[in-house]
């Protein structure tokens, strides 16, 4: 499992929803790991976790926690990554951050893979994973920019309460169970836990992930708008999202509203396209009741898409369903992926 020619890899929020699922990513893909550093906060200092038959001891996240380590994978949120990724970055590692603190800079890559492989080679020490719906939806997109060009993107989401951590699917497991009993049970943490209102989940929608901006658009709808543009390298491209929150464990599914450049393309064409695409699994036969559904996503790295049809009233205009699990390609998954590519083109050092 350690291997003596590989890596020193650290995990900054090991203890966390996102966090555990890059500790099974990094051992599923077998990443070359020489030495493992798991890290949280004081809380869960001293947690004693199994990685492959063997015990790691969780160390409380400090400056000097990053001393020769090689590779740093962020998920504590942006606090943390703002303080500490710097830190890690002067110690020499390269930083994959999971959060939105460096996603917007000028001088941070914000990458995925199947997308824009090719900006890990402008980076400075930290490389910024996009937000999970924001992956998903660009993965699926990507093929149809680059053989029709792309005009404008409309999207709705339906999204896992896991994208919210730990609490949250604990949450939405017990308040569920507590109606099912009759009994009441207070929200705490959706839609957003530092937010002045909670409201219920199972058995309900909340169209608010993250806090609401002053245009009236979500944190979480305006990181879909402003991240796809950077990563597919179009400003000028027409995008808008509705963010909403379902009592679904893991796996995000979208409704996506896509219009492009090149006429007379079917949705054949579009079906074809994504068929061989990277990272995707087409799932397209409505005949047979074939199409993606979180449950069947859960633990896989791939996006799913289907539902690919004509705008009734648009010829440039199509519609797909794009579902992917969050906390793997929406956020493990994409930066153990990003840490393969660095290694593959030599980036690490
Ligand atoms: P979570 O389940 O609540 O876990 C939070 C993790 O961060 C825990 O390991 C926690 O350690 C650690 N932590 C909290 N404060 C810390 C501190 N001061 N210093 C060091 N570690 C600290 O949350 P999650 O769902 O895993 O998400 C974590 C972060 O990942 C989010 O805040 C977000 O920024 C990012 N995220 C990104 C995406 C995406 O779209 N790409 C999706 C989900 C999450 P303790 O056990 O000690 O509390
Ligand atoms: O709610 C979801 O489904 C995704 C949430 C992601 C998230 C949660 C808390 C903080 C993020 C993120 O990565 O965009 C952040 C953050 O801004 O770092």
């Amino acid at each position: 499992m350690y291997q003596e020619n590989g890596f020193h890899v650290a995990v900054v929020g090991a203890t966390g929803a996102v966090g555990q699922q890059m500790i099974s990513t990094l051992l599923n893909r077998n990443f070359p790991i020489r030495k493992l550093t798991l890290l949280s906060s004081a809380r869960s200092a001293g947690t004693k976790v199994d990685f492959n038959g063997q015990e790691v001891v969780v160390q409380e996240a400090k400056p000097e926690s990053f001393e020769g380590v090689d590779i740093a994978l962020f998920s504590a949120g942006g606090s943390v990554s703002k303080e500490l990724a710097p830190e890690a970055a002067k110690r020499g590692a390269i930083c994959v951050d999971n959060t939105s603190a460096f996603r917007m800079d000028l001088n941070t890559p914000l990458v995925v893979p199947e997308v824009n492989e090719s900006d890990l080679e402008k980076h400075n020490g930290i490389i910024a994973n996009p937000n999970c719906s924001t992956i998903q939806m660009v993965v699926a997109l990507e093929p149809i920019r680059q053989k029709y060009g792309l005009k404008k993107v409309i999207v709705s989401t339906y999204q896992a309460v896991s994208g919210a951590g730990a609490a949250a699917i604990n949450e939405l497991m017990e308040q569920t169970q507590a109606i099912i009993n009759g009994e009441t049970y207070e929200a705490k943490i959706l839609p957003v836990k530092s937010d002045n209102n909670h409201y219920q989940i199972a058995f309900n929608a909340i169209p608010q992930i993250d806090k609401f901006q002053e245009n009236g658009y979500t944190f979480e709808e305006m990181k879909m708008i402003n991240e796809t543009k950077k990563i597919m390298h179009l400003p000028e491209l027409h995008v808008s999202a509705t963010c909403v929150r379902l009592p679904v464990a893991v796996g995000h599914s979208e409704s996506v509203y896509f219009e492009i450049e090149a006429e007379g393309v079917s949705a054949n064409d579009i079906k074809a396209l994504l068929k061989d695409a990277p990272g995707i699994i087409l799932q397209d036969d409505p005949e047979n009741q074939v199409y993606p559904m979180p449950a069947d996503c859960v633990g896989k790295n791939d996006v799913f898409v289907g539902r690919i049809r004509n705008d009734i009233d648009n010829p440039r205009g199509f519609h797909m369903w794009v579902v992917s699990d969050n906390l793997l390609k929406g956020a493990a998954w994409n930066s153990v992926q990003i840490a393969e590519s660095l290694v593959r083109l030599g980036l690490v050092k």
